[in-house]
């Protein structure tokens, strides 16, 4: 069982043009008492408002992912009527769970938190928008195909490394860092600044040595350094 204490941390990064920090679905649904909740899942904020002024301050870009699902999506264990949130399943593009009800479009759980300082974003990335597929990732559906424009925009604005946090470590957050990795981008998993669901056992594990084989650094929020001069 692979924890975050047995990672070998970065110790500094300075950063420079080319580096962007994806903010990942920082939602009232997976706040504590959401409907999706992550334990400890608002103790981050102060934390990832502190960076994203740093990235921003130093006109590095902060992009924000805000899982956004219509009421009916597949991925909830209610509109399969016989299911429960969290039970096992395995259709494509859904799962490896079913979930309760969360981040429905325009409802309070799918608003960031209050005390995230939104304004410090260039953009918003929203994903999960169709019914049928599932999407961990800021940049690809759980189809493993369908794009969700935010490779393209990072492209676009010359983002070569990207630093990611958020929620959740063992979902949104590890499936965001593993599609950069691949997609090419050198990725940086801020450790301290991201908590798990933690189901099914294991998940966060499993997410680490993951990341881990495909080259991602772990760092802690303190590590990153302003460019000086
Ligand atoms: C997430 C499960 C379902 C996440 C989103 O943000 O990690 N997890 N939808
Ligand atoms: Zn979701």
């Amino acid at each position: 069982m692979l924890d975050l204490d047995d990672l070998s941390w970065e110790k500094s990064v300075v950063l420079s043009r080319g580096d962007a920090l994806l903010v990942v679905d920082m939602q009232n649904d997976f706040m504590p008492k959401g409907a999706l909740a992550v334990d400890h899942g608002d103790m981050i904020l102060p934390g990832v408002n502190a960076l994203m002024s740093v990235f921003s301050v130093s006109g590095n870009p902060v992009i924000l992912t805000q899982d956004w699902h219509p009421a009916n999506h597949r991925s909830f264990a209610s509109v399969h009527g016989d299911r429960n949130p969290f039970d096992p399943v395995d259709t494509p593009g859904i799962g490896p769970v079913l979930w309760p009800d969360h981040c429905v479009q325009g409802t309070h759980g799918a608003d960031f938190h209050q005390d995230l300082d939104t304004s410090l974003a260039r953009a918003v990335i929203r994903k999960g928008t169709n019914p049928l597929v599932d999407s961990y990732s800021g940049f690809l559906e759980n189809d493993r195909d369908t794009p969700t424009g935010l490779h393209g925009y990072l492209k676009n604005i010359g983002v070569t490394r990207i630093f990611v946090c958020g929620l959740a470590l063992d979902y949104c957050v590890f499936f965001t860092a593993a599609d950069g990795a691949d997609l090419g981008y050198e990725v940086w998993f801020l450790a301290d600044l991201t908590k798990p669901v933690a189901s099914p056992e294991g998940s966060v594990s499993r997410a680490l040595e993951t990341l881990r084989g495909k080259g991602v650094r772990f760092l802690r929020a303190e590590a990153v350094k302003q460019e000086s001069g």
